[in-house]
């Protein structure tokens, strides 16, 4: 129903949020065992009612995730251009966010070109390869939202939003990837346990069509997302708990192949307890459980994060944890701006 959706969106873009802010500080750090330990005491600390901290600032993920969000609000026909345009604007009023070494060039160039061409600078970017970072996958939850009901939409206004800025297949494969889990998330009753191996199962059958059948091959042996989801299946099964094997097999770093399915992984290992984290809240131990992977912790946390807050919904948001985030607020109110747009288009 109406209300429980609602609460998806808040969750969602909330979830993201929260990733991002408690995930940046530990962005690059390889995880020991003392630093789980640290991570525990630090999340319980965020919790308590009377903890008074310093805002934790978000950073690129969540400042690309908004214009997305403002972008289908102001226009919810969904203009590219537009969506380029406040890309460039919010980096160049603000660009101390911890963006990606070589997206500030499109930047510039989208710019300098007066957005004549949006998708040519980033098809420029690495000598004409494409960016294959987690820039796209990363800022892709509103458009997840906006279309819960038409998923071929979705698969084309994510493919046209990430190619603003990322045009490698594996960038726009693992946005396409990341919008089909928290869409997934959106179908999931909170008051009931995930099948995780349906979760996995479905993703992988989607992922087969994009990667094998629209491309046109007769091997499977060409299809990395598809291939990393049989691992995750793996990992959920074996029920391995071993950090550093974990790391090598999916990967935790700034490549959207070696992030994103790293996130799914994440938010369906912590449907069930995990050892040195000691949380009954699953959206918690979710983006709990990301950063103690290290690597790309804001990003991995907030993808996975946007997964959990899709599948329960704001109500299963701890407040006190919520509050230390910067604008929280403000992407509370954002989220219910975008659901009210969405419902207008839904009964259009
Ligand atoms: O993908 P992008 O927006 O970066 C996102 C990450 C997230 O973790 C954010 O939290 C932020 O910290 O940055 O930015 P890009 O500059 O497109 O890509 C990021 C990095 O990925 C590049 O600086 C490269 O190191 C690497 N990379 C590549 N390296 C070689 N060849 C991306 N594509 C390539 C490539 O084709
Ligand atoms: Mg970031
Ligand atoms: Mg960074
Ligand atoms: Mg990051």
């Amino acid at each position: 129903d109406n209300i429980l959706l609602k609460s998806k969106f808040r969750g969602c873009l909330l979830g993201s949020l929260i990733g991002d802010c408690f995930g940046a500080p530990f962005e690059g750090d390889v995880m020991t065992g003392g630093g789980k330990v640290i991570l525990q005491k630090y999340f319980d600390k965020l919790e308590g009612a009377n903890f008074k901290g310093p805002i934790k600032q978000y950073t690129d993920d969540t400042a690309m995730t908004k214009c997305i969000v403002k972008s289908l609000t102001d226009k919810p026909a969904v203009d590219f251009k537009f969506m380029a345009r406040l890309f460039v604007k919010e980096y160049f009023s603000d660009p101390r966010r911890g963006y990606g070494k070589n997206v500030v060039d499109v930047f510039s160039k989208l710019r300098a070109n007066k957005f004549e061409d949006i998708f040519k600078p980033a098809e420029e970017q690495f000598s004409g390869m494409g960016s294959f970072g987690n820039g796209g996958a990363m800022r892709v939850a509103p458009l997840a939202l906006y279309f819960h009901d038409n998923y071929q939409a979705m698969i084309r206004a994510v493919s046209d939003a990430t190619r603003i800025t990322h045009t490698h297949k594996n960038a726009i494969n693992g946005a396409i990837l990341q919008s089909m889990a928290v869409q997934q998330c959106l179908r999931l009753d909170p008051s009931e346990k995930v099948d995780t191996h349906k979760f996995v199962n479905n993703l992988i059958d989607k992922m087969r069509i994009i990667e094998v059948e629209d491309e046109g091959l007769d091997t499977e042996f060409l299809a990395p997302y598809k291939e990393k989801l049989v691992d995750v299946q793996k990992l959920l099964d074996s029920a391995n708990d071993d950090t550093d094997e974990i790391v090598r097999i999916l990967g935790n770093d700034i490549f959207a192949l070696h992030s994103v399915p790293t996130a799914i992984f994440c938010f369906l290992r912590a449907q069930l307890p995990i050892p040195r984290i000691t949380t009954d809240n699953k959206l918690r131990r979710s983006i709990q459980y990301a950063i103690s992977l290290g690597g790309d912790t804001d990003t991995i946390a907030s993808m996975a994060g946007s997964m959990a807050g899709a599948f329960l919904g704001d109500d299963y948001i701890n407040k006190h944890l919520l509050r230390h985030c910067e604008g929280h607020k403000e992407m509370s109110e954002m989220a219910d701006n975008l659901f009210a747009v969405t419902e207008d288009v839904d009964s259009a």
